[in-house]
C-alpha cells in the first residue's frame, strides 16, 4: 500500500520504462498500472475514461461544491439486464483503468459488469490545482466511502434510465486490495444496503501507530538465514552512514536523499518490496550467498537495490525525498506520494517503525522520524488520530457481515488485516513462499501484473486455487441471498 512500501509497498506508481509499468512508491500500499503507454494492452479490461460530478464535502450541508471524478466501466461479460455489478475500488494512486486481474475471471463467471471509481484527489480526480495542506482537508477514507456510495447510486440510476425502469436494483459486490481492500470492507460495514458483500483482499483495516509487526513479519518471511544477512547489512550501513555517508549514498545511487532517515527508509522499503510482491529470492539469494562467501554485504545489498528495486521494479528515489513530498504542484502520477502521506499522517499512520528487538530495519526509522516527516511536509498540526479511525471502523473487530478477508502469508501488511474468521466474515490465509499482497486477485508474483491473476508461478498454486474457490462460493451465496431477501428487486 509505502508501507507500501512505507505503505510503500502497497501502492505502486508507474513509469513507462518498466516493462509492465508497475512501480511502487514507499508510501503506498498498492500498485497502479501504467498509464498512456499501455492504453491498448491487455493489462487492462478497459481504460476508457468516464466522468461523474462528485460532492466535495459530504459532511457539510452548506457546501455544494462539486469536482469531476473519473471512472471506468467494462460490460463485455454483463448479463443484461439483471446481472451483478462488481465495484472495484481504486486507492492511493492514479487509477488508469480496470486491471486485467482475477476479477475478470470472476466477472465472466458471474455475468457481471465491472465498474471502477478513481479515489478522490488521486490521478485526474483532484478537486484542487494546488495540493497545499489546507486544500487536502477533504481527503479521507470517510469522504471516499461516500464518494463510492453516491457513485453506486448514480450508476444504478443511469442503468435504470437506459432501460426505462425505476427503482430496479442489480446485485452489487465490492472489491479492493490493500487500502482499497479496507475501503471495500468499510463500504459493506457502513452501507450494507448498497452491496451484497465485499472482498477485502490484504485489507489494512487496523490503523496502527507504531507498526512494529510490519518489520517482524519481514523477518519471519525472510527466514533465519536471510534475516541475519539483512540485519548485518543494516548494521554495516549504519556504521558507514556515520563515517562516510556521502560515499555510502552514492554506492546506492541515492545521493539525492539528503535526510538520513529518508535514505534508511528507502533501504528498508527496498527489502520489503521483495516479500510484499512475491520476489523473495531476488533479494535473499544474492545476500545469503555473499554472506557465505565472506563478501561485502553492503555491496550485495546495493546491487539488489540498484538493479532490482530502482531498475526492474522501477521505484523512483523522489518517492522517499521529503523535498518532493512537500511539492504542492498537482501531477497526475507523482502527487500520489504526497497524498498518501497525508492520509498516513492524519488517519491511519501504519508507521513502519523498527521494533526494539531483533529489527531488520535501522532503529533510526522510528516514531520520531515519521512524526518529523508529517510536520515537515504538512505543517505543525498534522497528527494521525488512529484511535478515532479505529473507533469509527472497529479495526480488526469490525462488526460487518458478508466480507471475505484474504491475506498472503509473506505479506508484511497482513498484521494490519483481519486474519481470524468470525461469523459471516471468513478470513483466508494464502500460504506459499512467494504469496504476498493481493495474491488472490493478482497471482504470483504480484508485480508485475499476471494477466487474469495467473497463479501458476505461485510456489503453491493449489493454495491460491483453494482460496479462490472459497471466494467464488461466498460471492455466489451472498449474491443469491441478496435476491431472495428481496432487498434488491430483480426485473
Ligand atoms: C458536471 O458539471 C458541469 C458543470 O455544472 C457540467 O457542465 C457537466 O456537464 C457535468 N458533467 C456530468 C458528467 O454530469
Ligand atoms: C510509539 O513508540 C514510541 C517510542 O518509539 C513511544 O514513545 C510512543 O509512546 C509510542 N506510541 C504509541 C501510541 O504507542
Ligand atoms: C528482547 O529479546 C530478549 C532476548 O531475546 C528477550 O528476553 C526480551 O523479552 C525481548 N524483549 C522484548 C521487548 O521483546
Ligand atoms: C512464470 O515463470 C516463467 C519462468 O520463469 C516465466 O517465463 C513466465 O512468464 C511466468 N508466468 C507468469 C504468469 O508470471
Ligand atoms: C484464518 C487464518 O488463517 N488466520 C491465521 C492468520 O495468521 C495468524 C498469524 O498471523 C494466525 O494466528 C491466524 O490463525
Amino acid at each position: 500500500m509505502g508501507t507500501t512500501i512505507r505503505l510503500s509497498s502497497l501502492l505502486l506508481l508507474m513509469y513507462s520504462t518498466v516493462s509492465y509499468g508497475f512501480v511502487a512508491p514507499r508510501t503506498m500500499l498498492q500498485h497502479r498500472l501504467s498509464g498512456s503507454s499501455s492504453s491498448s494492452n491487455s493489462n487492462y479490461l478497459t481504460n476508457e475514461e468516464h466522468w461523474f460530478n462528485q460532492t466535495l464535502d459530504h459532511f457539510s450541508p452548506y457546501d455544494h461544491r462539486k469536482f469531476g471524478q473519473r471512472y471506468y466501466e467494462f460490460l463485455d461479460y454483463f448479463r443484461v439486464p439483471d446481472g451483478p455489478i462488481f465495484l472495484k475500488i481504486c486507492g492511493e494512486g492514479s487509477c488508469n483503468g480496470i486491471a486485467n486481474d482475477y476479477i475478470s475471471v470472476l466477472a465472466k463467471k458471474f455475468g457481471a459488469a465491472v465498474v471502477s471509481l478513481e479515489h478522490r484527489y488521486y490521478g485526474k480526480s483532484s478537486p484542487f490545482q494546488s495540493l497545499k495542506t489546507e486544500n487536502l482537508r477533504y481527503l479521507s477514507s470517510k469522504q471516499a466511502l461516500f464518494d463510492l456510495a453516491f457513485f453506486r447510486q448514480h450508476y444504478q440510476e443511469s442503468l435504470n434510465l437506459k432501460r426505462n425502469k425505476a427503482n430496479v436494483e442489480n446485485p452489487w459486490f465490492v472489491f479492493g486490495v490493500s487500502y482499497p481492500g479496507a475501503l471495500s470492507a468499510w463500504f459493506r460495514l457502513k452501507f450494507p444496503h448498497l452491496t451484497c458483500g465485499s472482498l477485502a483482499s490484504s485489507a489494512v483495516v487496523l490503523a496502527v501507530y507504531n507498526f512494529t509487526e510490519f518489520d517482524q513479519q519481514i523477518g519471519e518471511s525472510a527466514g533465519t538465514e536471510c534475516k541475519t544477512a539483512l540485519q548485518e547489512a543494516t548494521q554495516l550501513v549504519e556504521q558507514r552512514l556515520a563515517s562516510d555517508g556521502k560515499a555510502l549514498k552514492q554506492l546506492f545511487g541515492a545521493s539525492e536523499l539528503q535526510i538520513d532517515g529518508d535514505f534508511l527508509y528507502f533501504l528498508a522499503d527496498a527489502a520489503v518490496i521483495a516479500f510484499q510482491y512475491g520476489n523473495p529470492d531476488k533479494l535473499c539469494t544474492p545476500l545469503v550467498e555473499a554472506k557465505k562467501a565472506g563478501e561485502d554485504l553492503v555491496d550485495a545489498y546495493a546491487n539488489y537495490v540498484k538493479e532490482y528495486y530502482l531498475g526492474t521494479f522501477g521505484v523512483t528515489l523522489q518517492t522517499y525525498n521529503q523535498n518532493h513530498l512537500k511539492s504542492t504542484t498537482l501531477n497526475e502520477e507523482e502527487s500520489a506520494d504526497r497524498l498518501w502521506w497525508f492520509q498516513v499522517c492524519t488517519e491511519v499512520a501504519y508507521f513502519q517503525v523498527a521494533p526494539l528487538n531483533d529489527s531488520v530495519r535501522s532503529s533510526k526509522v522510528d516514531a520520531s522520524y515519521h512524526l518529523d516527516l508529517c510536520k515537515n511536509v504538512f505543517g505543525e498540526d498534522v497528527y494521525p488520530d488512529v484511535d478515532a479511525t479505529n473507533i469509527y471502523y472497529g479495526g480488526t473487530k469490525i462488526a460487518g457481515s458478508k466480507i471475505i478477508f484474504t491475506n498472503g502469508s509473506q505479506d508484511p501488511w497482513r498484521r494490519a488485516s483481519k486474519q481470524i474468521s468470525s461469523p459471516d466474515m471468513p478470513s483466508y490465509l494464502i500460504s506459499c513462499h512467494n504469496c504476498g499482497h493481493g495474491t488472490d486477485l493478482r497471482g504470483c508474483p504480484q508485480v508485475p501484473l499476471n494477466l487474469e491473476g495467473d497463479a501458476k508461478n505461485c510456489s503453491s498454486p493449489e493454495a491460491v486455487h483453494k482460496v479462490r474457490q472459497q471466494i467464488v462460493e461466498n460471492i455466489d451465496l451472498w449474491l443469491s441471498q441478496c435476491q431472495e431477501t428481496g432487498r434488491r428487486s430483480y426485473m
